[in-house]
């Protein structure tokens, strides 16, 4: 078998269990080499600290990009989150234009919002921006939140499945060629993924846990892209993923003063057995 070579965008959150510091190990887990190439260097995250440092890296884009193709560097998958800034968009597309193999996924978690809001660093400017990135998605991972600041439409806390259909065929009409949208519960205690790909909408629910922690966005998006590069079709790697969150959470319930992130590192065993099943 080939050995598989990832890229993960994202910021990296110097403490807070979240973006690169989940995905590398994450994804390394699964038997995947992954390479890095950080967004933005940020002291915390930004969700329950203040006061935080922040470098947005986009200048180093350009050059890195262009010293990968004189050494004829590809990747067989691209899969970005948390970006530093707006013009990051251009550089990413650069990049996975560039340097992919000839089997490539574009994966985007568009990583800026949730519970109806945007991320404190992030504008609408922002959104149109990651419209652009999104709609070249071979595989979309947006929250109900990011897929209704995508394609413009009202965000609801409760709905039925008419809503979710409509806003991830919003989403394909983008140019996304498979949409994974995470969180859509139809009914109390539970939750669940809706894929939807080849103008079909399939859904995989399982336990609502109550202790919602940081950073569970990223674990699932590094879990999905292990398990895809590792060839489980989308839907496979989306419960597979959904299954090790629900693991780091339910890990991590016990213990109130770990509010910023969730206790994946105990339970990458499991994720191990799981990918290699
Ligand atoms: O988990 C998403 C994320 C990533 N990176 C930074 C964040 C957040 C969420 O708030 O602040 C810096």
């Amino acid at each position: 078998m080939e050995y598989k070579r990832v890229l993960t965008i994202q910021d990296i959150s110097c403490l807070g269990q979240c973006s690169m510091t989940v995905a590398l190990p994450i994804i390394s887990a699964c038997g995947i080499e992954t390479a890095v190439l950080p967004s933005a260097v940020l002291s915390t995250h930004t969700a329950g600290f203040t006061g935080f440092t922040v470098r947005d890296l986009a200048g180093d884009m350009p050059g890195i990009r262009e010293h990968w193709v004189k050494e004829g560097i590809r990747f067989d998958a691209v899969y970005t989150g948390y970006l530093g800034s707006s013009e990051q968009v251009d550089y990413v597309l650069d990049i996975a234009r560039d340097c992919a193999r000839d089997e490539f996924a574009l994966i985007v978690d568009p990583a800026m919002a949730d519970h109806g809001k945007l991320y404190p660093a992030f504008d609408m400017a922002y959104v149109e921006a990651m419209k652009k990135l999104c709609g070249a998605a071979d595989y979309l991972l947006p929250n109900i939140t990011e897929a209704c600041f995508l394609c413009g439409m009202e965000y609801k806390a409760e709905y039925d499945e008419a809503y979710i259909l409509t806003l991830v065929k919003a989403l394909a009409e983008m140019g996304v060629k498979n949409v994974i949208l995470t969180g859509v519960s139809y009914s109390p205690g539970k939750t669940g993924i809706a894929v939807y790909r080849n103008a079909a909408l399939e859904y995989y629910e399982h336990e609502f846990l109550p202790n919602s922690c940081h950073g569970t966005g990223d674990i699932y998006a590094s879990a999905f892209t292990g398990a895809l590069i590792r060839g489980k079709d989308a839907f496979e790697s989306a419960k597979l993923a959904a299954d090790y969150t629900l693991e780091c959470i339910r890990y991590t319930a016990d213990d109130p003063s770990h509010w910023y992130g969730a206790k994946f590192e105990p339970v990458l065993g499991r994720l191990i057995e799981a990918v290699n099943r």
